[in-house]
This record gives C-alpha cells, sequence and structure tokens, in this order.
C-alpha cells in the first residue's frame, strides 16, 4: 500500500515552507494532501484531521506552525502516525519560539522536529519513513542522496578552480 503524506499548516502565511516540503515530495512521486488546519483558530477541525488520518491512508503527518506552535503536538496528541514538526519563522523572536514549542514534547506524545522552515528536511524525513515499506521510494532516496554529493563535489571542483592557484 502506497501512503500519502499530511501536511497541514497553521495558517497560509506558512505556504512558503510547506512549498519547499511539497516540491521534495513531488521530486520523489509521493502523494501528497494539503491543508490549513490550526491549533488555535480551528482546533476541531485539526482533531478531525489527525483522527481521520490513518483511514484516510495518509502515512506521515507534517505540521508547521509559527508563534506558539502547538499545532504538531496537538495533532500528535491525537494519532499514533508519525507526526514532523515545522517550526516556522513569524515573528519578531525568529522562529524560537515556534521551535521550543514544537521539540519539547512531553513524554508518550512524540514530534519529530526539523529546523525552523526546514520544509525540504520534513519531506525527506517522511520519505525515509515511508520507505521502510517501499523498496522503490528507498532507491529514490539512494538516486538523490548520490545526485546531492555529486553537486557537493562539483562545487568543490569549481571553487578550488577559482581560488587555489
Ligand atoms: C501560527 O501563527 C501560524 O502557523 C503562523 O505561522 C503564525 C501567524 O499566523 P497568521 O497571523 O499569519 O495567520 O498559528
Amino acid at each position: 500500500m502506497k501512503y500519502k503524506v499530511g501536511i497541514v499548516m497553521g495558517s497560509d502565511s506558512d505556504l512558503h515552507v510547506i512549498e519547499k516540503a511539497t516540491s521534495t515530495l513531488s521530486s520523489l512521486g509521493i502523494e501528497y494532501e494539503v491543508h490549513v488546519y490550526s491549533a488555535h483558530r480551528t482546533p476541531d477541525e485539526a482533531a478531525q484531521f489527525a483522527m481521520d488520518a490513518e483511514k484516510n491512508g495518509i502515512g506521515v503527518i507534517i505540521a508547521a506552525a509559527g508563534m506558539a506552535a502547538h499545532l504538531a503536538g496537538s495533532l500528535a496528541a491525537r494519532t499514533t502516525l508519525p507526526v514532523i514538526g515545522i517550526p516556522c519563522k513569524s515573528s519578531n523572536l525568529g522562529g524560537i519560539e515556534a521551535l521550543l514549542s514544537t521539540v519539547q514534547m512531553p513524554s508518550g506524545i512524540p514530534v519529530a522536529t526539523v529546523a525552523i522552515d526546514g520544509g525540504v528536511n520534513a519531506a525527506l524525513l517522511s520519505a525515509q519513513i515511508l520507505a521502510l515499506g517501499d523498496p522503490e521510494l528507498a532507491q529514490k532516496l539512494k538516486d538523490h542522496r548520490k545526485t546531492q554529493y555529486e553537486g557537493v563535489i562539483a562545487k568543490d571542483k569549481a571553487v578550488a578552480e577559482k581560488f587555489n592557484k
């Protein structure tokens, strides 16, 4: 069975972070659905999404939110699917408040937290989880690492040619 990734953002002002995740998922051929549900402004819709996620074919949830970011934790409280939290930079505190709100979950309800605005890594981590049951996806992730490796080697070569006479 192929699982979808369920992506939730607390506000459409988080969309630029989510687009980093969706483009990464698309490049790996992973299906996803995207919603705006807020832990504070639409708590019932957020909760219902989490409670229905498993039966709706979702295998991993990505939750992006800024400020007092309770979204990932509140979704995680309502499902045993893995939840990946993206703290978003959205206030005068630069995202550190969202990082701490997302990462500092009490024992019993984990949220796998990526970097502030870390949409790409959230997508890659969700892909790595889904790849446990999907050999084709596992191979795509290995290919992705190889491409990344070759890109950095090429950059080193270019920089060395310019500066290391
Ligand atoms: C959070 O508050 C959202 O995730 C967003 O990052 C932040 C600000 O939301 P808006 O006021 O821009 O809708 O709930």
